[in-house]
């Protein structure tokens, strides 16, 4: 088998490259080591930025998000039992995010790719990317019991945290930086109405506690657990009882509670590969960077590490120019360590520390305060959350119709 871009990996970083690559008339192979059913159902992320939509939108998978998704304003900040709302329209000069599942944006860009679109394999597990360094390139995968090569011109490593593209890195070509956090989240799915109109952030006595959503009639919510957590440590009860502690606040306002469908912890970690490229492998996405989800970015960036690479490739493409792809690393990065930073902070200031004194809670309040009494230090949240720009250079003119 043959192909321009060999992809590794089938969730929202491989499938919407291979969607902007397919427009641009580039060929490319997806591989996906897991079946359709279980890529279309792991429960992940919920909040997309601006630049996220748009560009789900333009490709043509943007039908369902459109009819389905929901427009958010703003976000709650909740802490000492008060209610404060950042509202991101008027901080941020009109930008707004909007919730719509991860699953669903992975289920629309699974049956565009599947009619008509470049090949998709699923139960394809590539185990070796060969001579990344060099001109001519394979991945090796494996499928139906049987050893196969996917000779390609490049490799783009889509293939999450625990890939293989990142471990084809010859030793001293590449960097990791590592942060561990002393905690992690139990997420729940419950078929209950959100009790909320927006996402809501609270720093509650016991600890840290998100308020999100997937639909009118279905919450998502988080809760700060510490490392080591089972899910079946905490029956639904205990679930319920806990995030209603943390999101109590002075007044009527009251969470309701329904059905658990889905209950899961999630270690909170931070890291950031350098460079994001060996000769012709390319890093997108997860495979490249961690992020805890506090900030709500990781999507959103794999998102534009695959819009930066397509550019490139497009590039490459119709002028025969490989100035984009030359640049990837060091562009995409500017945009990680800026996204890597928030969700650090975003996450300091929520959390409660393990370890923490009362020194370590007055400086979190403080810096609560400071983003709800000042409209600067509001902007900045906001324009963080809503998304920094794409860097100008790279943003160029309108694409032709027919390009993302
Ligand atoms: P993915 O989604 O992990 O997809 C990688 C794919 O590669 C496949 N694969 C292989 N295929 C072939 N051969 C191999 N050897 C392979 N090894 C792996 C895997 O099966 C998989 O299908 O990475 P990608 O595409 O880079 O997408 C990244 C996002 O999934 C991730 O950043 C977000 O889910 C993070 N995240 C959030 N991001 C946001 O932007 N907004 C949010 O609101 C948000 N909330 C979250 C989140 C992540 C969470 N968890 C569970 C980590 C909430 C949570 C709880
Ligand atoms: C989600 O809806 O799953 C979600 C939203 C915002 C976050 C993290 C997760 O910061």
């Amino acid at each position: 088998m043959r192909t321009t871009v060999g992809i590794i990996g089938a969730g929202p970083a491989g499938l919407l490259l291979a969607r902007l690559l397919h427009r641009t008339g580039i060929d490319c192979v997806v591989l996906e080591s897991r079946t359709r059913a279980y890529v279309e159902r792991r429960q992940r992320a919920g909040m997309l930025e601006q630049g996220t939509v748009d560009v789900l939108r333009a490709c043509g998978a943007g039908a369902r998000l459109d009819t389905e998704g929901l427009v958010h304003q703003g976000i709650e900040l909740r802490f000492e039992r008060e209610r404060h709302h950042i509202d991101f329209p008027g901080l941020t000069g009109g930008r707004t995010v909007t919730i719509y599942a991860q699953t669903e944006i992975v289920k629309d860009l699974v049956a565009l790719q599947l009619d008509h679109g470049p090949p998709l394999l699923f139960e394809a597990e590539a185990i070796a990317v060969e001579s990344p360094g060099s001109a001519s390139h394979a991945v090796r995968f494996v499928r139906g019991g049987r050893e196969q090569v996917l000779a390609c011109d490049w490799v783009v490593g889509c293939d999450g945290g625990h890939g293989v593209a990142r471990a084809a890195f010859p030793a001293g070509t590449g960097r990791t930086y590592a942060h561990e956090y002393p905690y992690s989240w139990l997420g729940i799915l419950a078929d209950v109405p959100p009790s909320c109109e927006e996402l809501v952030y609270a720093r509650g006595a016991g600890g840290f506690a998100l308020h999100s959503m997937r639909s009118p009639s279905v919450s998502r919510l988080y809760l700060q657990v510490p490392n080591g957590t089972e899910a079946g440590d905490w029956p639904d009860e205990r679930v319920w009882d806990e995030l209603a502690s943390r999101f109590a606040v002075e007044g009527d306002w009251r969470l309701e509670r329904g059905p658990v469908t889905d209950k899961s912890v999630t270690p909170m970690r931070s890291w950031v590969h350098e460079p994001m490229r060996h000769g012709r492998l390319f890093l997108a996405g997860d495979a490249a960077h961690i992020v805890p989800p506090t900030g709500a970015k990781g999507l959103n960036l794999a998102v534009s590490d695959v819009q930066l690479l397509a550019r490139g490739f497009a590039a490459l493409h119709r002028r025969g120019s490989t100035e984009l792809l030359d640049r990837y690393s060091e562009l995409a990065l500017e945009r990680v360590w800026q996204a890597t930073r928030f969700s650090y902070d975003m996450t300091r200031m929520l959390h409660a520390q393990p370890d923490g004194d009362a020194f370590d809670l007055r400086m979190q309040l403080a810096r609560l305060r400071r983003i709800t009494a000042s409209r600067s230090a509001a902007a900045e949240l906001a324009a963080n959350y809503t998304g920094l720009p794409l860097p100008d250079d790279v943003a160029g003119p309108p694409s032709p119709p027919g390009d993302q």
